[in-house]
């Protein structure tokens, strides 16, 4: 429990480390009751350190007890070292030393999931950013790069199986029913890139040639039960690694990779060196247990922590300042692969609708902070959508102004130049502009400033002269700490459509020949005005095409000129965003509307096109149909009035329900998919587009929809469609057949937790059924965990981000409920409690009444006593 005020550690105050660790032998002994850890760190002083400390402090945090200290081979008296809770302090340490301790944890009461602890009965760690500290004394920074050789001994009948990083190098049987194996990583890491595992899992395995000819081990390990969940994701790992080699030259360097599962898992997965650790539910699938969503989130997931190995592993972070330098990164060759196995406009419009609705939110609210930030106080808060989302905005803008060529140029010397070492962004900025001669000086303002650079467009035609005049400011709003900020380097790409829908050449000047009809704008002062030429009459612009930035971009068009692109740009992103903002005009007229206004039969002719032109790119129109969502709404509007927006887009769906009612059934019908389960581009979209028509017709009761979907229900042979099913009927009005699938649904999954959870997520984000006393219901089943972080996403996070008239219910017990829950589990997991709170800290967005419930709600969690770090972090911030 923490007694003192958390400190905030700076940028700034950055020194490179006093001692240097050149090789860590760790041998673990793991019993039912706890772990002992013998540790020997061969150390010297770091010659790049100016040599004045004299003293050797090593981190720490929740070791149970310090058994023993020795240096070269001795061991020290009590009083050549001090045991500080967060800290060991070794006096008067020689040049070059080996440094031996013995530390005893206990995994086993370890509810943080920092560290080493046990899920399911089985042993495992997770050491990002600083769980290492947790097992055994050390320099646990990630500029300390180690080889590794670990050592674990274990009952051989309950932990058969046992992993660390690298290669298996000696195994062996011990008295008393136990048994060993010992690994060695060739490769230095971080300790942060360390993992263990010990535990009664089976192995699945298959093998990678690579491109040099080297044949790699894949192994995974699951519980026996799962056997049967492997595939896609070994699949999914071997198109990784092709693609690697192909698309960035990177190859596997070690002869065996592993991939663990757990059910017990802060985060999504964690790339240790060899030994990636998964979430069950971002691994596991099969045909009748995961939607398609979740396949093709598996596939990226597995990709990334896979690309990890290069971009992280092989060249990893000097500091935590620097964590976009492996995540945004990451995030971005893990988005070109998705793009490339699946469709790159659906791939885009997924990426630009998260980071427009939450980065943005992050951005403008008050823990909003640089790609690379100056300041933190707990670094696992900084695991953000601004670190991840908005860090691989910012590799793509480089990809963008250089081009893929040159941009490939400038990986391969980012890794060939920093190959072995922990860098910063500035050295990948620099390796890039090295390789291209571009100067991204500028540029490196996008690691620097946080907010959204507003981009406010105008336009006129000068008919007499045929130019068309574009005129565009930037500006970046303030956010805190920050003021004042100059203009960024933005490349926008920008397209003009003539009247018949064809794409005008852009001419920069008079009489230009071979004018292409795609431009990038560079933008890097407040305004600018762009000319185009020769042109016979007003184009529509087509603005920030395929979302070259992370911007927001206002510019005043007309319904006409949304409708006109909806069905004629070229640029498929634009196309929907076009579609969106046509939706979000409509439903924004609406709110707060008695039910008066009508609703703009445009909008409705817009999506009968849609709905019945199968000549267009079915993907497209599956996304195109998607109405923009109540977050995203809310992200938009000044002061949200929460229920009224619900409302509105309530009628807004009702209404074309109503309408398209024929189209929808024609829709439905048009798209069984027939034949053998697959997760391609076309069948993803013909599911998607069937079970969107299933809900909108439930959405009005229909009973025609409620047949369909009671039989898709029965007969589905795949996860998407039972869940379309089900989802669409706990929407409706239709309780009985609602409550009979809820409780067929359970007892058909009951053993399986991937799929309870989803079976808790749609109850929970129900705006028919998730009320409160719903959701207390939920947290009341036996199926729910308190020590499971999977289990309170999808029941209280659920509840608090998608669930919003029921979350901003008028009364405010929405949010004394999420601050209840948030106390509670600030004592067993802070990470997960302090990401809980995130829906509270925009209280000021919102308007008067909700914002004070929920200010209050927030002060109810700072008074509470022995506020862990990672919450009093968030809380103060957002009070301030
Ligand atoms: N590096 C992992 C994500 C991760 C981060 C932090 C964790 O614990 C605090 C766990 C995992 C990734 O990017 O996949
Ligand atoms: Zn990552």
């Amino acid at each position: 429990m923490r007694t003192s005020q958390p400190q905030t550690i700076y940028l700034k105050d950055y020194r490179v480390p006093a001692f240097l660790v050149d090789h860590v032998d760790l041998r673990f002994e793991l019993f039912e009751d706890g772990a002992r850890v013998y540790s020997l760190l061969s150390m010297r002083r770091n010659p790049d350190s100016d040599g004045s400390d004299t003293s050797l402090e090593l981190d720490g945090d929740s070791l149970t007890t310090l058994e023993s200290v020795s240096l070269d081979g001795s061991e020290l008296a009590k009083d050549a070292y001090e045991d500080r809770t967060d800290r060991l302090v070794v006096h008067d340490v020689p040049d070059q030393f080996e440094l031996g301790v013995v530390t005893w944890i206990e995994p086993q009461n370890n509810t943080r999931l920092e560290g080493l602890y046990k899920s399911s009965g089985m042993f495992c760690t997770q050491c990002e950013a600083e769980g290492f500290r947790c097992i055994t004394y050390f320099p646990d920074r990630p500029d300390v790069m180690a080889r590794f050789r670990t050592r674990i001994e274990a009952d051989k009948a309950s932990f058969p199986i046992l992993l660390s990083n690298g290669n298996d190098v000696e195994k062996g049987e011990l008295d008393g029913g136990r048994h060993f194996v010992t690994w060695e990583d060739p490769f230095p890491k971080p300790s942060y890139l360390f993992a263990l595992v010990a535990g009664d899992l089976v192995e699945q395995r298959d093998s990678f040639e690579t491109m040099s000819g080297r044949e790699i081990d894949l192994r995974m390990y699951v519980e026996p039960r799962n056997v049967e969940k492997c595939a896609h994701a070994m699949d999914s790992l071997k198109r990784a690694m092709r693609w690697d080699e192909e698309v960035y030259g990177r190859e596997y360097d070690l002869d065996i990779f592993m991939i663990v599962a757990v059910d017990d898992f802060n985060m999504g997965a964690m790339e240790n060196k060899g030994l990636n650790i998964f979430n069950s539910s971002c691994v596991l699938a099969s045909q009748e247990t995961a939607t398609d969503q979740a396949f093709q989130r598996i596939e990226s997931i597995v990709a990334h922590e896979y690309f990890h190995n290069w971009s992280g592993n092989r060249v990893t972070c000097r500091d935590w300042f620097q964590l976009s330098l492996k995540e945004g990164f990451t995030v971005f060759r893990d988005s070109q692969f998705s793009a490339d196995m699946g469709s790159p406009t659906v791939k885009r419009i997924e990426d630009a609708t998260m980071l427009r609705t939450a980065q943005f939110a992050e951005d403008s609210g008050p823990m909003a902070h640089p790609v690379r930030p100056e300041s933190y106080m707990e670094i696992t808060n900084f695991y953000t959508l601004t670190i991840y989302e908005k860090g691989c905005e910012v590799v793509r803008m480089i990809h963008t102004l250089l081009g893929a060529d040159m941009f490939r140029k400038g990986s391969d010397l980012y890794f060939e130049r920093h190959d072995g070492q922990a860098v910063t962004t500035d050295d990948f900025v620099r390796a890039m502009e090295d390789a291209s001669g571009r100067d991204l000086s500028q540029f490196r303002l996008w690691y620097e400033q946080a907010g959204t650079p507003e981009l406010t467009v105008r336009d006129e035609f000068d008919q007499g002269a045929g130019i068309y005049r574009l005129t565009i400011e930037q500006v970046i709003p303030d956010t805190p700490g920050q003021t004042n900020k100059k203009p960024q380097h933005i490349p926008f790409a920008v397209g003009l459509l003539g009247a018949g829908g064809e794409s005008l050449p852009l001419k920069l000047s008079a009489g230009e020949t071979d004018a292409p009809t795609d431009r990038i704008l560079e933008l890097t002062e407040a305004s600018h005005t762009f000319e185009f030429h020769d042109l016979a009459e007003r184009p529509v612009p087509s603005l920030l095409r395929d979302f070259s930035a992370p911007v927001r971009v206002y510019y005043p068009w007309t319904r006409e000129q949304l409708m006109f692109l909806m069905s004629h740009d070229p640029d498929g992103f634009n196309r929907w965003d076009a579609g969106q903002r046509l939706a979000v005009d409509v439903i924004s007229e609406l709110v707060g509307d008695t039910g008066n206004e009508a609703i703009d039969g445009g909008l409705t002719d817009a999506y009968r096109g849609l709905l019945s032109d199968v000549s267009l790119d079915q993907a497209l129109v599956a996304k195109m149909l998607q109405l923009p969502s109540e977050a995203y709404l809310i992200e938009l509007a000044e002061k949200p009035n929460v229920p009224a927006i619900h409302q509105a887009r309530e009628r807004v769906l009702k209404h074309l329900a109503a309408a398209l009612r024929d189209d929808l059934l024609a829709c439905y019908r048009r798209n069984t998919v027939e034949g053998r389960y697959e997760v391609t581009p076309e069948s993803v979209a013909r599911r998607s587009l069937r079970n969107t028509a299933l809900a909108w017709l439930l959405h009005i009761d229909d009973e025609e929809g409620r047949s369909l979907a009671v039989s898709q229900f029965e007969r589905a042979d795949n996860m998407t469609d039972r869940m379309g099913a089900l989802r669409a009927l706990v929407n409706s009005g239709y309780e009985q057949a609602r409550d009979e699938a809820l409780g067929a649904f359970y007892e058909r999954w009951k053993a399986d937790p991937q799929v309870v959870e989803q079976w808790f997520a749609v109850q929970s984000g129900s705006s028919r059924t998730g009320g409160l006393p719903k959701i207390r219901e939920l947290m009341e089943h036996p199926a729910f965990d308190w020590k499971n972080p999977n289990k309170i996403r999808s029941v209280i996070g659920v509840f608090a981000g998608q669930n919003l008239p029921a979350f901003h219910a008028e009364d405010g017990a929405g949010y004394r409920f999420l601050a209840e829950q948030v106390r509670r589990l600030d004592d067993s997991n802070p990470q997960i409690a302090a990401r809980l709170v995130s829906p509270l800290t925009r209280w000021r967005k919102f308007a008067p009444v909700h914002g004070e419930q929920m200010k209050t709600a927030l002060e109810s969690i700072r008074d509470k006593s022995g506020l862990s770090r990672d919450v009093y972090e968030v809380v103060h911030k957002s009070l301030a």
